[in-house]
C-alpha cells in the first residue's frame, strides 16, 4: 500500500457491563495505544477511536439481575472504563458511547440507507416467546439442558460447559430466564444481511487478497468462516434495548448490537471531528485514509466479514486496511474470567499499584498474546520489573545522571574524539530503530519491546565496559566523552521508549529537561548539546517486593474459593417419609473382598463384598473414580435388602451407597471407625 495521508485506528467497544481486566487490555487496547503513540510521534496524522458498546442483551441481563435499568449500568460503567483507560495512558482520541444520540442518528441513517437500497432480506421466522411477559426471547434469555454434553443451564447461543455453539432450537426443555416459564414460538420479522451473496461477489476475493499482509490466524479464522459458506444474519432483535429499527411498523425491534456498534467507530469519529475542526469523511470515505482495527480473537468474523459488508453495501466507505487481531491472555494458567473473578481488574490495579502503570504496559507488551493465547503471572510481572525495568534501564538511567551531576555539575559534558567503540554503540541505535519500526509496523509489539529495550541493554554495557567511574581518577576528558555517549543515548530512550512506556519517556524528558522529540530524530548521537543543564535524578523505577506479589496471589485464591463456595449446588430436600418406610432398609457394613471392571464399560465395576450375613456380587457404577485396586478391603455401607438386578449380565444383589459430591464425585460411606462386617446402619 502507498503511504496514507491520514490513519483511522479503532479498538474494540469495550460492553459497558463490567470493569476492564488484563485481558482486554492485552487484546485490543494496548496495542493500539502503542501502534497511534508511534504514528503520532512521526508526525502522522492519526484519529484513535474507542468508546463503550452500550447495547446488547448482557447489559439488558445484568440490569435486570441488580433490580436498575439498562441506563443505570451504561453509566456507571462507561465512566468507569473510561478512567481506567485514561490512567493507563490508553490514549484514545475520543472515547465515545453508543447511547449518544449522534450515534442513534447515525446508526439509523446507515440501516435506513442500506434498506433503501435493497440490501437487506425481510423474513418471518419463529421465534421463542414469553407468553407471561409478552416478550420474545433473545438467545441469552433462554436456558435449557445441552444437547451434547446434558449441562443443564445452557445459553441458547452457547453451552458454556462444554463450549458448543447452539441455537435456542436445539436446547431440550427451553425455559425463559425472565419468568421461568417454558417459552412458546411466535412468528416474528427481520432484516437479514446477505452474507452469502457478498461473499460470492466480492469478500472472498477480497480476502485472499490479504493472505499476506493479514496475521495467519486472522486470515485462518476468515477462511474457515467462508469455506464453511457464510449465511444471511438477522440484523434485528426483538429487544427493548438499543437503536431501534427506523422502519414504519417495527415496533419493539432494534437493530443487532452487533450491527450497530460498528457503527459506533463512525458516530465516534463524527463526535471527536466537530469538536476538533476536523472533517470524519476524509477518515471514513477517502482512499488515502488507511482504517486498522485492533480487536481480540472472538472478535474477528464480526471485523473481517460482517462489518466489511455493511460498509460496502452502504457504498461510501472504505475497508479495513488490516485487522491485527491477538489470542486470548490467560492468568496464573488459568482463563481469565468475568463471572468466576479470576482476573486482574485494572482499576484494582492502579489503585494497588500507584504510579506503576508502565510496569503493567511493559509486562503485558512483553506477554502479548499475538500468535497464541499465553499466560500472565505475578512472578512474571515482578521479575520483568526488577530484572529489566529496575536492573537494566534504570540502573543505566541513574547511573548516568548521577555521575553527569557529580562530574559536571549536571551539563552535558562535550564530546571528544569517538573510539571504535563509541562508535560502534552509537551506529548500533540507529539499528535498533529500524529493526523497530519493522516490528511495529508489522504488528508484532512483544519483538519491539524486547528491541527497544535492546537499546537500555546497550547503554547499560556500554557503562559496564567504559567504567567512567574508574577513569575519571586519570582522564576527565575521557569520561566526558563517555558521558556524552550515555546521555545521547538515553535521550534516544525518551523517545523509543513513549509509544511502549509513555509514563517513563515523560519521566526521562524531565530528568534530561527536554521536550518530546519526533521519533525521525531517534538515531541521532547529539540530540543533547554540550552545556546543556539536566535534572536532578529521581529513580526511574522500584523494586517489587515479595509480600506485594503475595498480596495479588493471595487475591486471587480469595476469588477462586469464593467461587468454589458458590458453585455448590445442594438438591433440595426430598418429601418426608415415615419411620416404617424408612425402617424398611437394611443398611449393612460391609468389606470389598474382591473388584474388578465389568468388560466395555466405563462405569461399572464388579464387586464382591462381605456383608456378615454372606459374601455376595454387586455392580456399582463407581469406576470412574475408584479403581479397583485401590477399593479391595475398604468397609462401604450396602443396602442388601434391595431387589437383585441383572446389570450386563451379572446378578447384582444389593447397592453400595456413594456420597456424590457437586462435581460429580462419588465417595464411599463408611463407618468412621473399623466395624464388624454386618452392623446395621440404622
Ligand atoms: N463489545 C464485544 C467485545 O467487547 C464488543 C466489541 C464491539 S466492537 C465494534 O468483545
Ligand atoms: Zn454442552
Amino acid at each position: 500500500m502507498k503511504r496514507p495521508k491520514r490513519y483511522l485506528i479503532t479498538s474494540a467497544l469495550p460492553y459497558a457491563n463490567g470493569p476492564l481486566h488484563l485481558g482486554h487490555i492485552a487484546g485490543a487496547y494496548l496495542p493500539a495505544d502503542i501502534y497511534v503513540r508511534y504514528l503520532k510521534l512521526k508526525g502522522e496524522d492519526v484519529a484513535f477511536i474507542c468508546g463503550s458498546d452500550e447495547h446488547g442483551v448482557p447489559i439488558t441481563l445484568r440490569a435486570r439481575k441488580e433490580g436498575v435499568l439498562p441506563q443505570d449500568i451504561v453509566d456507571k460503567y462507561h465512566e468507569m472504563i473510561k478512567k481506567a483507560f485514561a490512567e493507563l495512558g490508553i490514549a484514545f482520541d475520543i472515547y465515545h458511547r453508543t447511547s449518544d444520540p449522534l450515534h442513534h442518528e447515525t446508526a439509523s441513517a446507515f440501516f435506513k440507507e442500506m434498506n433503501e437500497k435493497g440490501e437487506f432480506i425481510e423474513k418471518e421466522e419463529e421465534q421463542f416467546f414469553d407468553e407471561q411477559e409478552q416478550q420474545f426471547l433473545a438467545d441469552r434469555y433462554i436456558i435449557g439442558t445441552c444437547p451434547k454434553c446434558g449441562f443443564e443451564n445452557a445459553y441458547g447461543d452457547q453451552c458454556e460447559k462444554c463450549g458448543t455453539s447452539l441455537s435456542p432450537k436445539e436446547l431440550i426443555n427451553p425455559k425463559s430466564t425472565i419468568s421461568g416459564n417454558p417459552p412458546v414460538l411466535k412468528t416474528t420479522k427481520h432484516w437479514y444481511l446477505d452474507l452469502e451473496k457478498y461473499q460470492h461477489e466480492w469478500l472472498e476475493k477480497w480476502i485472499d487478497s490479504h493472505k499476506a499482509d493479514w496475521k495467519a490466524n486472522v486470515y485462518g479464522q476468515c477462511k474457515s468462516w467462508l469455506n464453511s459458506g457464510l449465511q444471511p444474519r438477522a440484523v434485528t432483535r426483538d429487544l427493548d434495548w438499543g437503536v431501534p429499527v427506523p422502519v414504519p411498523n417495527s415496533e419493539g425491534k432494534v437493530l443487532y448490537v452487533w450491527f450497530d456498534a460498528p457503527i459506533g467507530y463512525i458516530s465516534a469519529t463524527k463526535a471527536w471531528a466537530k469538536e476538533n475542526g476536523k472533517n470524519w469523511k476524509d477518515y471514513w470515505q477517502s482512499d488515502d485514509s488507511r482504517l486498522i482495527h485492533f480487536i481480540g480473537k472472538d472478535n474477528i468474523v464480526f471485523h473481517c466479514l460482517i462489518f466489511p459488508a455493511m460498509l460496502k453495501a452502504h457504498g461510501d466507505y472504505i475497508l479495513p486496511d488490516n485487522v491485527p487481531a491477538n489470542e486470548f491472555l490467560n492468568l496464573e494458567g488459568d482463563k481469565l474470567s468475568t463471572s468466576r473473578n479470576w482476573a486482574v481488574w485494572i482499576h484494582e490495579y492502579l489503585k494497588d499499584f500507584p504510579g506503576k502503570q508502565d510496569v503493567l504496559r511493559y509486562a503485558i507488551c512483553t506477554t502479548l498474546p499475538e500468535q497464541k493465547d499465553n499466560d500472565f503471572t505475578w512472578k512474571d510481572f515482578q521479575t520483568r520489573n526488577n530484572s529489566e525495568l529496575v536492573a537494566i534501564f534504570g540502573n543505566f538511567v541513574n547511573r548516568t545522571i548521577v555521575l553527569t551531576h557529580k562530574y559536571f555539575e549536571g551539563k552535558v559534558p562535550a564530546c571528544g574524539v569517538l573510539t571504535q567503540f563509541d562508535k560502534d554503540t552509537l551506529a548500533e541505535i540507529s539499528v535498533i530503530k529500524g529493526n523497530l519500526e519493522k516490528s511495529i509496523e508489522n504488528f508484532r509489539f512483544r519483538e519491539a519491546i524486547k528491541t527497544a529495550m535492546d537499546l537500555a541493554r546497550l547503554g547499560n554495557k556500554y557503562l559496564a565496559d567504559t567504567e567512567p567511574w574508574k577513569v575519571i581518577k586519570t582522564d576527565e576528558e575521557r569520561v566526558k566523552t563517555i558521558l556524552n555517549v550515555s546521555l545521547q543515548i538515553t535521550a534516544n530512550l525518551s523517545i523509543i521508549m513513549e509509544p511502549f512506556i509513555p509514563f517513563t519517556a515523560e519521566k526521562l524528558r524531565r530528568f534530561l529537561n527536554i521536550e518530546k522529540l519526533n521519533w525521525n530524530l531517534a538515531g541521532n548521537d547529539d540530540l543533547l548539546k554540550a552545556g546543556h543543564q539536566i535534572a536532578e535524578a529521581e529513580l526511574l523505577f522500584d523494586k517489587i517486593e515479595d509480600e506485594e506479589m503475595e498480596k495479588q496471589i493471595q487475591k486471587l485464591m480469595d476469588s477462586k474459593a469464593a467461587n468454589e463456595i458458590a458453585n455448590i449446588k445442594v438438591d433440595p430436600a426430598k418429601e418426608n417419609i415415615t419411620y416404617d418406610e424408612f425402617s424398611k432398609m437394611d443398611i449393612r457394613v460391609g468389606t470389598i473382598l474382591e473388584a474388578e471392571r465389568v468388560p466395555k464399560t466405563d462405569k461399572l465395576l464388579k464387586l464382591k463384598i462381605d456383608t456378615g450375613i454372606d459374601q455376595r456380587t454387586v455392580v456399582s457404577g463407581i469406576a470412574i473414580d475408584h479403581k479397583p485396586e485401590d477399593i479391595i478391603g475398604k468397609q462401604v455401607s450396602i443396602l442388601v435388602n434391595l431387589e437383585p438386578r441383572t446389570i450386563k449380565g451379572i446378578e447384582s444383589k444389593g447397592m453400595i451407597l456413594m456420597a456424590e459430591d457437586a462435581s460429580g464425585k462419588l465417595n464411599f460411606v463408611i463407618p468412621a471407625e473399623k466395624t464388624t462386617n454386618g452392623s446395621g446402619i440404622k
